[in-house]
């Protein structure tokens, strides 16, 4: 009775930009150029990526809309969007990345399985929402708080849309207590995204918005919260975006080993240049994305412009093209840095950026070394290869 509907076929899909490069069409997965992500800090929203499982729900009279919060609670609450919108709002400039992001370039090392991804199935958006923190206080969790009075020690969260992975259930994942009742982690309720109440596509009325996580715990079309003792144990939690060695495959992998993924490592990547090139001799600059998980912000980002033996460090920004300031403030804790660096090149090469984080981590440099069947968290070096054209 949330007021969420969910189609059984693809027939009430929302309209998209013509410009978005499509790798799946039902359920719908499809990522901008990449020369768009750098465009402007803030992506906007019909170029941000998406990142679907089954056909887009719809609401089809919003007054009806309730959330419902229950599990290890006294008081179960079913609230409004009103009530929602009541609470304190809450905004947070804050990069969603799909683990899945540079996935088609890790298939190149050996097949993985997965929707293929370049490198733009990310973008930097502003978050208008109440932070989860506050919701949970309605129900009787305090800031703070690692368990519930119950027992309850993570937060599920569940929504409506019909996935084939969960046999036609809903998508669903979760997050530890701690971290939903921390008001520092700005863990949202979403309604808005760039000023703009949420589209469809992105997760209309509600959304879950978990900053530095990958983009698979940021349920979209919030239908209920449950607060419950032990993590989600739906699909994409336990049998899908975990991280394996790359001696596991198919035959010998065993789901329970591994704990579901949640921060995002260190990532960076060259919007400007396709991955080949043809340039004449002379100025090359090149621009990109920077950004690492958990809060942690770029502390460096290095470009070579003679695959990866000598290294330039990139500038910076934020914002309409500021100067990046790294402060105490947290600028630059949930959102991406975008960065610049030129050289002249006189022969064929490859340039390449790698980025690193205040806990000076580092992109690893092949991506061999990271190599997982499923696929997920390409994050080495990123290289493109240009060829000189005398
Ligand atoms: N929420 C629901 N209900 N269904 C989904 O398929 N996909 C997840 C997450 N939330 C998904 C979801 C994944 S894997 C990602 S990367 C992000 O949403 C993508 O969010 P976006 O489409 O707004 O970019
Ligand atoms: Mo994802």
């Amino acid at each position: 009775m949330s007021g969420l509907r969910a189609p059984s076929d693809y027939s009430a899909e929302p309209p998209r930009h013509p410009s978005l490069l499509v790798n799946s069409q039902e359920p719908f997965n499809a990522e901008p150029p990449r020369a768009a992500l750098i465009e402007s800090y803030v992506t906007p929203v019909d170029l941000f990526y998406k990142r679907n499982h089954g056909p887009i729900p719809v609401v089809d009279d919003i007054e009806r809309y309730r959330l419902s919060i229950c599990g290890l609670v006294e008081k179960p609450l079913e609230i409004s969007m009103a009530d929602i919108v009541n609470l304190p709002k809450h905004i947070v400039t804050a990069t969603l990345q799909c683990a899945g992001n540079r996935r088609t370039a890790m298939s190149k090392v050996k097949t993985v399985k997965g929707v293929g991804w370049d490198v733009s199935a990310i973008g930097n958006a502003v978050w208008g929402g109440a932070k989860l923190a506050d919701v949970l206080q309605l129900v009787g969790i305090a800031k703070l708080a690692s368990v519930s009075p119950l027992g309850g020690k993570h937060v599920e969260f569940v929504s409506v849309d019909m996935c084939k992975e969960e046999k036609g259930g809903p998508y669903k994942a979760s997050i530890p207590l701690i971290q939903a009742t921390n008001s520092d982690a700005e863990v949202l309720l979403a309604y808005e995204m760039n000023g703009e109440p949420l589209n469809r596509d992105h997760g209309y009325p509600l959304r879950v918005v978990v900053p530095g996580v990958i983009g698979a715990r940021s349920v979209k079309w919030l239908s209920s919260i449950n607060i419950i003792e032990n993590e989600c144990q739906g699909f994409f939690m336990q049998r899908d975006y975990k991280m394996f060695p790359p001696t596991v495959n198919w035959e010998n992998i065993d789901w329970s080993t591994r704990r579901p993924q949640m921060d995002f490592p260190v990532q960076s990547v060259i919007c400007s240049l396709e991955e080949e090139n043809a340039v004449k001799p002379g100025k090359v600059v090149v621009h990109g994305y920077a950004v690492s998980g958990g809060g942690r912000g770029i502390e460096r980002v290095d470009v070579s412009f003679d695959g990866g033996k000598t290294w330039v460090e990139a500038t910076r920004y934020q914002k309409s093209g500021a100067p990046y300031v790294a402060d105490d403030t947290g600028s630059d804790k949930w959102g991406w840095v975008l960065f610049k660096a030129e050289a002249s090149v006189s022969r064929s090469t490859e340039i390449v950026a790698k980025a690193i984080d205040i806990a000076a981590n580092v992109q690893p440099e092949n991506v061999d070394a990271i190599w997982n069947l499923r696929g997920i968290l390409n994050t080495s070096w990123h290289r493109v290869r240009i060829h000189v054209e005398h």
